[in-house]
């Protein structure tokens, strides 16, 4: 086993680095690591992922360049390989942990893959062994739910700069260091973002800087303590997050007293120290939907720990111990950019009426059910929501999307018969439609955008009955 003095100047040479859960984190991550000389050791759940994965075929679905070509060197190399057995990882010196954290309907942080992978963990590693939660959690996590079930066996007992010095033997090492990776940017983030490095000591978050530049060559790497790592993830997605709620509620005020949020927004962010969002249809992702409540989450950790030792398998409600003091803004926030969907049914049944016509009897045609433009990632995409509150009304849902496999074709052919479309992402093909085209398929032209993709005026010289979300009549 390496001595600690290697852990705190990790090489290839001396390093051998375990990656727990090969998703859209885990695997770029351990690709990155195998691709500057580390010897790495995958683990994942999903044997057919696992399989895949030693076959040099990625299983990340989407377009993520340079992705599918860098596993596939890196297996044939033999850097990297996959396995679904903990016992693997006992070589491993420094081993990152990149698995699921959502939070379920009640905003609750759900760590059962957190905890699975610390007890795991905590059976097979060595003496000084180096974990890094790489997962984005609520402030506290990892002091206070991951260290506890780690030291639980008796066996291991994490480093502390709080002097409690144990054996060699007994020793291991804690780290935070949260990931800023996005769809379609995979290895591009990771290879050029700055990074927070939280270690359970000074002397390990400088191991964890050392570690990192290997892959990160340019972009700060700070030093800090774990549980500001935490807080700086978790607060940068909240920070987005109120920042589009803010030009949401903008943008329907706007609506109401005859203003055009777009043209608002544009002049605001002429004056110094302004940045306003974009107003939409929506906020849907991996990140910014759930990212705000584990922040608000962390509040709920700190009261759980004072009174009583976290056994359950969930964190209660953030909101369950707290009398609603604070957070207010945070829980604002994401109502705002959650009803954003409703409203552009809203939208819609308003402009269907004033035809005279009701959404039970209506066929609508939503463009875009990706969550980002240009991406074919739907999770927690708004545009679910808009499809369910109109099947709810009745009425017939056509859905486009060029990215979505099942939601592909011609765009002209989904808007026949349909008496209203609903812009809900703005992908670059929809740039460019034909609206002459559109309004011959359509038994009523009637657009409701949801991302000001289009010019007003065109669409009003084109014939069409057109409303954008933030634009009064
Ligand atoms: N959205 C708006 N208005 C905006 C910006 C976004 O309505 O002004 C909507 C988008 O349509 C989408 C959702 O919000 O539905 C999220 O969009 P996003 O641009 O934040 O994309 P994400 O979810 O992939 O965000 C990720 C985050 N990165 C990480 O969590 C590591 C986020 O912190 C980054 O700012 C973002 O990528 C980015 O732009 O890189």
């Amino acid at each position: 086993m390496m001595s600690f003095k290697s852990i705190f100047s990790p090489t290839p040479a001396n390093t051998v680095i375990g990656v727990v859960g090969l998703g859209y984190v885990g695997l770029p991550v351990a690709c990155e690591f195998a691709r500057v000389g580390f010897s790495v050791i995958g683990i994942d759940l999903k044997a057919e992922r696992v399989a895949q994965i030693n076959a040099g075929i990625s299983p990340i679905e989407g377009n993520e360049p340079g992705l599918a070509e860098l596993l596939a060197e890196v297996i044939g190399s033999g850097r990297l390989r996959a396995t679904t057995d903990y016992a693997d990882l006992h070589e491993a010196h420094i081993i990152t942990v990149n698995v699921e954290t959502p939070v379920d309907d009640n905003h609750v942080p759900q760590y059962h893959a957190l905890r699975a992978a610390s007890r795991s963990l905590s059976q097979v590693i060595q003496p000084e062994t180096l974990i890094i939660i790489e997962s984005t959690v609520a402030p506290g996590t990892t002091l206070q739910v991951v260290k506890p079930i780690l030291e639980a066996s008796g066996k291991w007992q994490v480093a502390s700069d709080k002097g409690q010095e144990s054996d060699v033997q007994s020793k291991i090492y804690l780290g935070m260091c949260p990931e800023r990776v996005m769809p379609g940017l995979l290895l591009q983030n990771l290879r050029n973002l700055s990074r927070a490095c939280g270690g359970c000591t000074p002397e390990i978050a400088q191991a964890m800087v050392a570690l990192y530049r290997h892959i990160i060559p340019n972009a700060d790497l700070d030093a800090t303590d774990i549980l500001t790592a935490e807080l700086v993830k978790t607060t940068e997605n909240a920070y987005r997050d109120v920042q589009i709620a803010f030009a949401n509620e903008v943008a329907l005020i706007c609506e109401t007293v005859g203003g055009d949020v777009w043209k608002v927004r544009q002049l605001v962010n002429k004056s110094p120290g302004r940045n306003m969002l974009l107003a939409g249809a929506g906020v849907g992702g991996h990140c910014i939907p759930k990212d705000p409540w584990l922040l608000a989450a962390g509040l709920n950790l700190k009261f759980k720990n004072e009174n009583e030792k976290l056994g359950g398998e969930e964190i209660n409600s953030p909101f369950s111990i707290l009398n609603s003091q604070f957070p207010k803004l945070i829980p604002a926030a994401r109502a705002v950019n959650e009803f954003m969907p409703q409203h552009m049914f809203d939208m819609v049944a308003a402009r269907l009426t004033a035809q005279g016509k009701t959404i039970a009897e209506a066929r609508v045609l939503v463009l875009g059910y990706s969550y980002l433009e240009n991406s074919d990632d739907t999770r927690d995409t708004p545009s679910e929501k808009l499809v369910a509150h109109l099947q709810a009304s009745g009425a017939t849902v056509i859905i486009h999307d060029p990215f979505v496999a099942q939601y592909r074709g011609d765009v002209y052919a989904a808007a026949t018969g349909c008496d209203a479309a609903v812009l809900m992402v703005k992908h670059t093909a929809y740039l460019s439609l034909d609206f002459h085209k559109l309004k011959t398929a359509m038994t009523s032209p009637l657009l409701i955008d949801g991302r000001k993709a289009y010019d007003a005026s065109a669409l009003i010289a084109a014939g069409f009955d057109y409303s954008c979300v933030g634009v009064g009549n």
